[in-house]
């Protein structure tokens, strides 16, 4: 019985303090060092994302790995959810940020100066196939090849998925809304009967608006496509193999440059589809005193 009790007794304990662990952050205090508020920690998403990549440069670059600041790795989705609570409650918070994102869309957020220019400037979005798709799948080449549209068009389909929306159903409603956009890059090209065609692409909220997209239009031209999520390094294989017929997912020159390094030899990239795209560390915006990477110190 007596056994019984302190057991008992044990587990409320940890069950308090562990609540008590638990209890939200403080809310922002711009008259305390920003690092202790947060732990100094940077709010991540997936471990090989190019971001991940150059915010390990920025941590290094700006001297704040030497002051103990580290990248927390997680999802887009985790990284998402802890970026509402803290903005619900008016906490200090910094995130991997990209635009085009709804994040930017749905939160007041503002992207941190980089005059070190670790982020680079703006990115652009690219196609990349496999070699020999030119030969073997000249339509659907084709329509890649043309495939280009706007950050406002892209940031359409991701808020339609944000709010709930199937994927699938906010890339037909797009393309139902934007006939011209998707002539221009359909027109007179040869129709096929049911070819199979694949892309590869990562599981960000950007990629899954643009590749769902490129797969009902192929549809539109009778091609038969899969559309296999997977992580970045494998999804770049994919198309050096020739596994993969192609993805639109190519962030350059910067934050997916690792990658193209790798492969540049044997894919075949056709160039923007998406310009002006931005990479970069964000906080809300009711940081006042935090502009710059070089704040955080
Ligand atoms: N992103 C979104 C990706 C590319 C698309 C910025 C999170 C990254 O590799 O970091």
């Amino acid at each position: 019985m007596r056994k019984k009790i302190t057991v008992l007794f044990v587990a409320l304990l940890s069950i308090f303090t562990l609540s008590a662990c638990g209890t939200e952050l403080a809310s922002y205090d711009p008259e305390k060092p920003l690092g202790e508020q947060i732990n100094y920690t940077i709010t991540g998403i997936d471990a090989g994302a190019g971001i991940m990549l150059s915010t390990q440069n920025a941590l290094e670059a700006y001297g704040l790995a030497d002051e103990n600041w580290q990248l927390q790795t997680s999802s887009t989705a985790a990284m998402t959810s802890t970026l509402e609570k803290a903005i619900k409650n008016k906490q200090p918070i910094v995130v991997t940020g990209w635009t085009p994102h709804w994040m930017f869309t749905k939160y007041d957020l503002k992207f941190l100066d980089d005059p070190k220019n670790v982020y680079g400037d703006a990115e652009d979005i690219h196609t990349v196939v496999r070699k020999g798709l030119k030969k073997d799948k000249p339509s659907a080449y084709e329509m890649l090849d043309r495939f280009n549209w706007t950050q406002d068009d892209m940031s359409e389909v991701m808020l339609d998925v944000n709010n709930g929306m199937d994927p699938e159903k906010a890339a037909k409603k797009w393309i139902k809304s934007n006939p011209d956009k998707v002539a221009e890059w359909t027109d007179g090209i040869e129709k096929v009967d049911g070819d199979p065609i694949k892309l590869t692409y990562v599981a960000w909220d950007s990629e899954i608006a643009s590749t769902n997209v490129v797969s009902e239009v192929l549809k539109s031209i009778g091609y038969e496509p899969t559309i296999q999520a997977m992580e970045i390094q494998p999804m770049w294989a994919s198309v050096a193999t020739g596994a993969a017929d192609g993805m639109v997912a190519a962030w350059l020159p910067n934050t997916a440059g690792v990658y193209y390094e790798d492969y540049k030899e044997d894919i075949d990239d056709l160039g923007v589809n998406l310009k002006g795209a931005r990479v970069g560390l964000a906080v809300p915006s009711y940081m006042e005193n935090i502009n710059s990477i070089e704040d955080l110190k």
